[in-house]
């Protein structure tokens, strides 16, 4: 036992006789306890040790074919009321739910160990930090858990012997079984309950269920704000750092952005990008009145496919020593991996993500694919070479703007501003994006999601917009500023128009000009655009007339967005009824009115 707490230990001893486990182990955090646990869980098959020359302290685990992504559908809020999930997530009596998930967790444990996970989210000591103990009967999971939290004994220290507020989350991988997979929230009782999955955002339960879904319910109450967005740090030549925070959807671009490399005529100058946070932003008020953030998490849940020295060397690198690889495939010529974009020379003798040997070559040229498309690496974030040097500081960066953006192969422009922090709610709002891979289902279908939490806000989405324009209204001028993107317009023939990934440099750097007062806008009916003379194309070989289009506004399709049947926005707000703010309407009515005139 590490602690104390009596509320830890009550809660335990509750768990530890629901599910059984022959033995339990508490996780100190030390190096000789996980260095055991690795060598355990190699005998035993379910971790591969990788070449150890050039990927040093590097593992390869595969989770079962039915089990790659997250389950939307199988994701509950279980709040008191129905109307407090609200219509955008899956809703049932926590009464009833805890009862069928009862008779699973029953026994689940038995010839298995139970493993104790104290970990804080944000670092130790910080103000905005928070205490979670996951208990897990997958050592996959204590090995990723290490990598993307603060773990050990120091966040029971945190913690202190009688405090009551840390998130209990109980996971067991039980049979693995896709009919009884539950993911499950209980926000007014600080509850996560997943059972029956072993993969990524299912288990890991600090990430999507702790700090988004859970954490967003405590923020609304507490004052603050937990989004699905990355930090980063744009230092200009002058050595002044400018903050923004971006809510891309899963695998829309986030880690990519937040570890951008700059153009060679940007470095030249001076300019820098600083990467705080890939995935999470926790968001509070400071004592200056501005908005500050802290990255919750301390490691990156990476998408592989598609990284590579060139989209993003920073990803990569981080990803050479202590990462653990999910569903990537294997090189069995010198024990390393590969994944689809990492370059154009698949292994001939390979094993696929499934875990059968193929020749790579050919099965790539059949048009197989050798690695999940959402095969993931667990990097620990110490390892990128650009991480901030701002990343431990307890009480945060200061946001000058919010970025959203989506992946929209029509409609949304490569990059506008909002009037106001209101108009920049209702912008978030209405985001939409293409489907991917993240999440179990079809992939390439345009649905709302706004904010990026869609899958993770964990209360009513009006609530949450509420809480926005609140926040807003504290914050007063000193707000962020708040911008929309999209890397993703395509041409007639599919291609993206945009090249992205380290030219995204070029909109970052108005974005971040916009913030200072030093750059120019023109007026649209939908926000403040850069004039395409703004966007600096310097070294790249783009025609300012292709600029011209990717920043064109065509407001019959915005009309069309508005009210097509089912996925337009006037359909998504009809489901929020009477709660949706009066705001919302009112800014969705002068949308329309600026786009019919
Ligand atoms: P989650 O971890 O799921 O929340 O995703 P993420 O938002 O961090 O996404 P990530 O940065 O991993 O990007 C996912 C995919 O988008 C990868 O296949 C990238 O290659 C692609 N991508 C990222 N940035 C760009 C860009 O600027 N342009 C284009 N065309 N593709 C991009
Ligand atoms: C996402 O899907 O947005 C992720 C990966 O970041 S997971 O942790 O699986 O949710
Ligand atoms: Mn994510």
């Amino acid at each position: 036992m590490l602690t104390n707490n009596k509320n830890v230990l009550a809660w335990i001893d509750e768990m530890v006789a629901l599910c059984k486990p022959d033995k339990i182990v508490w996780l100190d955090g030390s190096e000789e306890q996980l260095k055991a646990l690795t060598e355990e869980a190699i005998s035993t098959g379910e971790m591969i040790r990788l070449n150890q020359e050039k990927l040093p302290g590097c593992l390869y685990h595969r989770t079962l074919p039915n089990d790659v992504a997250r389950v939307e559908d199988r994701t509950f809020i279980c709040s008191k009321k129905e109307i407090d999930a609200g219509p955008t997530n899956n809703w049932c009596d926590p009464d009833e739910m805890r009862a069928k998930l009862t008779a699973m967790y029953d026994g689940v444990m038995k010839g298995r160990t139970m493993y104790v996970i104290p970990y804080s989210m944000g670092p130790f000591g910080s103000p905005l930090a928070k205490v979670g103990v996951e208990l897990t009967d997958s050592i996959y999971v204590v090995l990723n858990m290490d990598i993307m939290t603060r773990m050990g004994k120091k966040a029971f220290e945190d913690l202190g012997d009688t405090s009551d507020d840390f998130v209990r989350g109980l996971h067991s991988k039980a049979d693995v079984d896709p009919e009884n997979r539950y993911i499950v929230q209980f926000p007014e009782d600080n509850t996560i309950w997943s059972i029956n999955s072993a993969y990524g955002g299912n288990v890991i339960l600090s990430k999507k269920c702790f700090a988004l879904r859970i954490a967003s319910y405590q923020g609304r109450n507490e004052g603050w704000m937990a989004e699905h967005m990355l930090i980063l740090g744009i230092e200009a030549p002058n050595g002044e750092v400018t903050y923004v925070c971006a809510a891309f959807p899963s695998a829309c671009g986030k880690t990519n952005l937040a570890m951008l490399i700059p153009p060679e005529v940007y470095q030249k100058k001076g300019y820098k990008v600083w990467t705080v946070g890939d995935d999470i932003a926790w968001l509070k008020p400071g004592p200056d009145g501005r908005l500050y953030a802290i990255n919750p998490e301390n490691g990156f849940f990476g998408v592989a496919p598609g990284t590579n020295m060139k989209s993003n060397p920073n990803a990569l690198i981080s990803t050479q020593k202590n990462t653990i690889f999910t569903n990537v495939a294997i090189n069995n010529d010198d024990n390393t991996v590969w994944w689809e974009g990492l370059d154009k020379n698949p292994p001939e003798n390979a094993t696929e993500w499934k875990g059968a040997k193929v020749n790579g070559k050919e099965y790539v040229a059949d048009g197989n694919k050798l690695a999940h498309p959402n095969s993931r690496f667990t990097a620990p974030a110490i390892n990128c070479p650009c991480i901030s040097p701002e990343f431990n500081n307890p009480d945060g960066v200061p946001v000058s703007a919010i970025i959203f953006g989506g992946r929209r192969a029509k409609t949304a422009p490569l990059v506008y501003q909002s009037f106001d922090w209101k108009h920049g709610t209702f912008v978030g709002s209405i985001m939409a994006s293409e489907t991917t891979a993240a999440a179990a289902g079809a992939t390439g279908v345009v649905r709302r999601d706004p904010m990026a939490m869609l899958p993770f806000c964990g209360y009513n989405m009006a609530d949450y917009w509420q809480h926005w324009l609140d926040m807003g209204e504290k914050l007063g001028d000193k707000a962020p500023k708040i911008f929309h993107v999209n890397w993703f317009r395509t041409d007639d023939e599919g291609n993206f128009i945009w090249p992205g990934f380290g030219d995204n440099m070029r909109v970052l750097a108005w974005i971040a000009d916009r913030c200072k007062g030093t750059a120019d806008a023109v007026e649209t009916a939908i926000g403040y655009e850069p004039k395409a003379e703004d966007i600096n194309l310097e070294g790249l070989d783009i025609d300012i007339n292709v600029i011209k289009d990717l920043l064109s506004v065509d407001k019959e399709s915005w009309l069309e967005d508005i009210d097509r049947p089912e996925t337009g926005i006037e359909a998504f707000y009809a489901k929020f009824g009477d709660k949706l703010p009066a705001e919302m309407r009112k800014q969705l009515d002068a949308l329309r009115d600026r786009l019919s005139k």
